[in-house]
Formats: structure tokens, C-alpha cells, sequence
């Protein structure tokens, strides 16, 4: 029977209302003293409890996993408190919520890196990007990097966030494989350059994956992990070789962890859905037995043609949501959208943030 995006749908035990996805979204509205999330973040998800699926803005796992001014942590005590609120006001408008673990690896800088350390990466090779420091934007250095034991170290703050994730009342974790931090870091060749077990064969490059996800079903039931890739996208200065052979490699083993879903970023993050020449978006989700999420650049047309083609299960929205606390409401009667307004989307307050306004 042909599905519709506002039929139910069921991630392993986990029921959710619709096929309609928020998008992780970075918005900088942490509470400046620890980087906890505080009330408006909660009204702020709220708001948009209808979707079938949160996922949580990026939350690093450690301070050194930080790599722009005010995004929130998942580390601290203070912050699963501030975390509980969120999923506290998504849960009593039945709303459901993962929270997306976040490492940045080198798109980072030492004026946000504890003891203004440099920060970290597979290999000592700077991105061509800039992160906003609070002030301003700044240039990535050249990272550390890092030694076996170090990675050990991050793996278990992976580890730990997901136990946090578990007591801050989250219904599950994405991992945040995408977009040129950590993960992708490994993955690509471009920035992974390493000569030990980390490094070089497509087997080592996914190591630190595979290890990840190894420490994260230690916490969470598998259904209840999933990963985001962007394999097409050059966002924070990412290359690789062969994307199309490095993902389809990468999520052939991410499906041996039997997870919720995978969710990739189809194209170039928050551009062109248009891929490289060799670049095959159905045959790597074909790797993949669970869930697929797709994202970047849907509307209601798109997105229902490609559940309909079987193309997608669910789809994620992001600045559409941003726009629309009732985007789920607004797709299913046609109604026009919010405008997203771009210089409110990082920092600020309530403006551009938990003011948009509903249908009439
Ligand atoms: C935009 C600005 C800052 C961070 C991502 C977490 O691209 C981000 C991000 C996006 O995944």
C-alpha cells in the first residue's frame, strides 16, 4: 500500500507518528556559563514535538570535542539537567528526540579547546575552514595529531555521552559521522593520513567508526543508534578519492551493528543536491538493511515521491523547520511556509528562534 510522509512508522521499538524528520540544527543557544541547554532550547523543541523524529542539534561529547561558540554539551551534570528539560517538554507533546553526538575534530580553534590546546585530528592537516569563536570568525589551525591512546580517550567520551544521552531521558543517539568533523575525518583520505590501524586501507579508515559504534551499543539497544554520513559533500574542506567506494565500504560495516537508521546528507550540506560524477545515493543505502533518513533540499513534492518510490522511509527537514514549529501540520494542509531568516539561524535569543509563528 502506498505510504504516505504522515503515516506512522516503527525504528525497532520505537513508534513514531510520521515520516517527517527534524534535522540536526546548529543553533548557538546554549547558556554561555558550561554550554548547558536551558529553557528556551526546551520550548524551542517543543514547538516542533510534532515531527515524527528530533535529532538534536550537535552536542560535543567533551570540551575538546567543541568547535564553535555556545553549542551545548552532553558531558557535565549540569548539562544532562539542562538536557532533561529539552526531552522532558518534547516528551509531554509526545514528541520524540535522539540527540546527536558530536566531535569536531580539527574545525576547531584554540581559543574554544580547554587550556587553549590545539585541537585534534587523525592527521596534523589543517582544514580550509573557519568556526565562529564568539567573536568572530577564525581560521582552523593545524590540528594535533593524534596518538592510539588519545583515541582511546575520545572513544570513551563517546561512550560516556551516551550514557548521559541516557539519563538526560533521550529516546535514543545519532552519531555524527557527517559534514568534515571527527568521523569524517577518519574516513576521508584527504585528512586521514595515518600509517597505523587508523589509517590507509578503507578498514582502518572506518576503525575509529566501527569503534565508536562498538562503545555506543554498549549503552543503547542497537535500534536505537543511528548514524548521519554527508559522503558527497565538501563541507569544512572534506575529500575524499572515491567518495562513492569510501561509503559504500563504510556503510556496508555500519550495517553489520544492525542499527535504527542511517540518515545521509544527499549532496553538498544545505546546497546542491546534485552529485559527483559515479555518485550513487541508492546503491549506498542498498548496504544498508534498517532505516533510511534522507536529507538536504526536500520539499513536500520531493519527499513524497521518494517514499513513494521507496527511495527514502523518512525525511528530514532542517531550515524548513527552523521557519515552522508546525512544519508537520503545514506540509499536510499545503499551507505556505515561514522564511527562514538566515541572520538568526546562529546565536542570539528568541528572535528567529521560538517566534515563528503558527497557521492561523
Ligand atoms: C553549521 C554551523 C555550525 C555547525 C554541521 C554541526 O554541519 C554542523 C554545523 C552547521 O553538521
Amino acid at each position: 500500500m502506498r505510504k504516505s510522509l504522515f503515516d506512522p512508522i516503527e525504528i525497532g521499538d520505537l513508534k513514531l507518528s510520521n515520516r517527517i524528520v527534524m534535522a540536526p540544527l546548529t543553533r548557538n543557544r546554549a547558556s554561555a556559563n558550561g554550554d548547558c541547554p536551558n529553557e528556551l532550547m526546551a520550548l524551542y523543541y517543543a514547538q516542533r514535538a510534532s515531527a515524527g523524529l528530533i535529532i538534536s542539534e550537535g552536542a560535543q561529547i567533551s570540551p575538546q570535542g567543541k568547535g564553535y561558540a555556545w553549542t551545548p554539551g552532553i558531558y557535565s551534570a549540569q548539562q544532562i539537567d539542562g538536557w532533561r528539560k529539552v526531552t522532558d517538554a518534547v516528551h509531554a507533546q509526545q514528541g520524540r528526540i535522539f540527540i546527536q553526538l558530536w566531535h569536531v575534530g580539527r574545525i576547531s580553534h584554540p581559543s574554544l579547546q580547554p587550556n587553549g590546546q590545539l585541537p585534534v585530528a587523525p592527521s596534523a592537516i589543517a582544514a580550509k575552514a573557519h568556526i565562529f569563536d564568539g567573536k568572530g570568525f577564525v581560521p582552523t589551525p593545524k590540528p594535533h595529531a593524534l596518538e592510539s591512546n588519545e583515541i582511546d580517550a575520545i572513544i570513551e567520551d563517546y561512550r560516556l555521552a551516551a550514557t548521559h544521552a541516557k539519563s538526560a531521558g533521550f529516546d535514543g543517539v545519532e552519531l555524527h559521522g557527517a559534514n568534515g568533523y571527527l568521523i569524517d575525518q577518519f574516513l576521508h583520505d584527504q585528512s586521514n593520513q595515518r600509517s597505523d590501524r587508523y589509517g590507509g586501507s578503507l578498514e582502518n579508515r572506518t576503525r575509529f567508526l566501527s569503534e565508536v559504534l562498538t562503545a555506543l551499543t554498549k549503552v543503547w539497544p542497537s535500534k536505537r543508534i543511528g548514524v548521519r554520513l554527508s559522503p558527497f559533500s565538501s563541507f569544512n574542506s572534506t575529500a575524499d578519492t572515491n567518495p562513492q567506494e569510501t561509503f559504500a565500504y563504510v556503510i556496508s560495516k555500519i550495517n553489520e551493528f544492525n542499527l535504527g537508521y542511517l540518515h545521509l546528507v544527499e549532496g553538498e550540506t544545505g546546497g546542491s543536491r546534485e552529485l559527483p560524477a559515479g555518485g550513487n545515493i541508492a546503491k549506498l543505502r542498498s548496504h544498508f538493511d534498517g532505516a533510511y533518513i534522507a536529507n538536504n533540499g526536500y520539499n513536500y513534492e520531493l519527499a513524497q515521491s521518494q517514499i513513494d518510490r521507496g527511495a527514502a522511509d523518512l525525511i528530514a527537514f532542517g531550515k524548513d523547520f527552523i521557519s515552522n514549529p508546525d512544519l508537520v501540520e503545514r506540509l499536510r494542509r499545503g499551507a505556505p511556509l515561514n522564511i527562514p531568516n538566515q541572520n538568526t539561524f546562529y546565536g542570539g535569543g528568541a528572535e528567529g528562534y521560538t517566534d515563528y509563528p503558527l497557521l492561523a
